[in-house]
């Protein structure tokens, strides 16, 4: 078993403890999904309750650390060098259908560098973990990124645009070149699962746009622990700020990069 710092701990605690609300919650959701207006008003109301245990079990552990939360926003700390980075339910279009694969995602972030992450899928009792320079874990397990480096065995992941956001056709010249060349793309419409897929060797690779810092702080850990690359699609280090995201293992990293920028 490995070793988990008190950081870690901390963040393992509260994400378990936001997830026993989710799935209560989702247990109702797939009641409701035959009502004609649909779960959606309660689902919000699942998405700020498990945002609000998060914040008061992060707030208790680290009452000065800074927070940035997909529901609140910013919130400022006394300690001006740690924020937390918090999605309370990523993959909210799935909850949202019933569709039992989301996740809680919590990453720490200290003088501006991403130094922890903590992705958590209740349903699969999966807990995905990583500390800088301490590597990443699925439950008690090391994870490592796939070796495989050829694209014809290679099973890529990404999230299609949907109506009213990103540029749809740039999408459809991207997914064109990577399917024309690989063994699958998958679309399971949760960024932090999918990161943390990478970092666990079950995709080889992942792309998407127009992210927030939320979706992928902690997946981008999981992703380097494991050994595996992460930057910008055009290759740059602007993760967060951009919301463009290539992960991939080491071997890939490069390939998967050029095949999106030659389809655009
Ligand atoms: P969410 O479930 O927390 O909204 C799906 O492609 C991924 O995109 C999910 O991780 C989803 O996170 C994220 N995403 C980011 N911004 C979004 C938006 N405006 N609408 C829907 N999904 C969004
Ligand atoms: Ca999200």
């Amino acid at each position: 078993m490995a070793a988990r710092s008190p950081l870690i701990n901390v963040m393992i605690a509260a994400a378990q403890k936001a997830a026993r609300g989710l799935i209560r919650d989702f247990g109702e959701v797939e009641q409701l999904q035959v009502s004609r207006k649909g779960p959606s008003d309660f689902v919000s109301t699942a998405d700020r309750k498990a945002e609000r245990t998060l914040r008061r079990e992060l707030v208790k552990a680290r009452p000065n650390y800074a927070l940035l939360m997909e529901e609140s926003g910013e919130t400022a700390g006394a300690d001006v060098s740690n924020r937390w980075i918090v999605d309370p339910l990523d993959g909210t279009t799935n909850f949202l259908h019933g569709i039992p694969h989301f996740a809680v995602s919590v990453a720490l972030e200290r003088d501006r560098q991403l130094l922890a992450g903590v992705v958590y899928d209740p349903v699969k009792d999966e807990m995905f973990w990583a500390e800088k320079g301490q590597g990443a874990y699925l439950n008690g397990r090391r994870l490592r990124v796939s070796g495989r480096r050829e694209l014809d065995d290679s099973l890529f992941a990404t999230g299609i645009p949907f109506k009213g956001v990103r540029d749809h056709e740039a999408f459809l010249k991207q997914l064109g070149a990577v399917m024309a060349v690989s063994a699958g793309v998958r679309r399971l419409g949760a960024a932090a699962l999918d990161l943390a897929y990478v970092a666990a060797g079950r995709y080889e690779g992942y792309w998407e746009t127009g992210l927030q810092p939320w979706d992928t702080a902690a997946g981008i850990v999981l992703v380097r622990e494991a050994g595996g690359y992460v930057t910008t699609l055009e290759g740059g280090p602007d993760m967060l700020a951009t919301g463009s995201i290539l992960a991939a293992n080491d071997q890939l990293h490069g390939t998967l990069g050029k095949t999106l920028r030659a389809g655009a």
